[in-house]
């Protein structure tokens, strides 16, 4: 029986989920709860790692290493970096960066680490069941680039600047970590955000007012997805 671990950051990003299955196990590790249930023929594993790229890497290590997860599908919100983006919409990340690594002083390029790789891709055979799912609920998804750093971004000018450097789509705080550490080890991830906010000077506002109700099109959206495996 194939295993699917499903990561978000935030106790909001997830609860859809755990309000879905209903009946669930708790195992905690390293400051995390791990949820473990069966859908269908699925085991799955659904954790929030909380805020930001370590706990993020963190909790997909745990996921990878101890639950042996055959797959790893991260849910959430995220801040809209393309002027097509509004609140609600749907993006599933074509390859994740780290728009905060910058060690240019020596002539890399911003995002860029040394033997690592600076746009890291995600599954294509996820992405294939993400975009199926979304084409039988008409949903219109947006493919592209997210850029995950440490902060929250509620700033025209730092937004724009994601947007020059980076080619980004979306912004948030994790998604690079589950794609660095999911391909080095070897687990294909992919990465699917409903917006919750446009990154812009009304940021903070938006992401209260829009993080229950993105963060559960995101979590429905990956029911479907899980209906579309076989
Ligand atoms: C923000 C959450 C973090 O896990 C990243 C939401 C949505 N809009 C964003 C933006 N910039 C960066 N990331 C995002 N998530 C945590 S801050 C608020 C926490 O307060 C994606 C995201 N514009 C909780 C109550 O104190």
């Amino acid at each position: 029986m194939k295993t699917i671990g499903i990561i978000g950051a935030m106790r909001e990003e997830v609860m859809p989920l755990l309000d879905f299955f209903k009946k669930y196990e708790e195992v905690k590790i390293g400051g995390n709860s791990f949820y473990t249930t069966t859908y269908k023929n699925y085991n799955i594993i659904i954790a929030y790692s909380k805020i930001g790229k370590i706990h993020a890497a963190l909790t997909c290590s745990i996921m990878a290493l101890h639950f042996c997860t055959d797959c790893i599908i991260f849910t959430g919100v995220a801040g809209g970096l393309s002027s097509d983006l509004k609140v609600g919409d749907i993006i599933l990340a074509s390859s994740l960066c780290q728009y905060d690594v910058d060690i240019s002083a020596f002539g890399h390029p911003l995002g860029f680490i040394p033997e690592s790789e600076l746009y890291v891709h995600t599954d294509s055979n996820l992405n294939e069941i993400a975009k199926k799912a979304a084409m039988k609920q008409n949903i219109k998804l947006k493919y592209g680039i997210i850029a995950s750093g440490d902060s929250f971004i509620s700033n025209a000018q730092k937004k724009q600047w994601i947007i020059d450097k980076f080619d980004a789509c979306a912004v948030e705080m994790e998604g690079a970590s589950i794609a660095v550490v999911s391909s080095l080890l070897n687990i294909p991830f992919c990465i699917i955000r409903a917006i919750s906010d446009s990154a812009d000077d009304n940021a903070d506002i938006s992401f209260d007012e829009f993080l229950a109700d993105s963060a559960k099109r995101s979590a429905a959206f990956i029911i479907s997805m899980l209906d579309e495996m076989q």
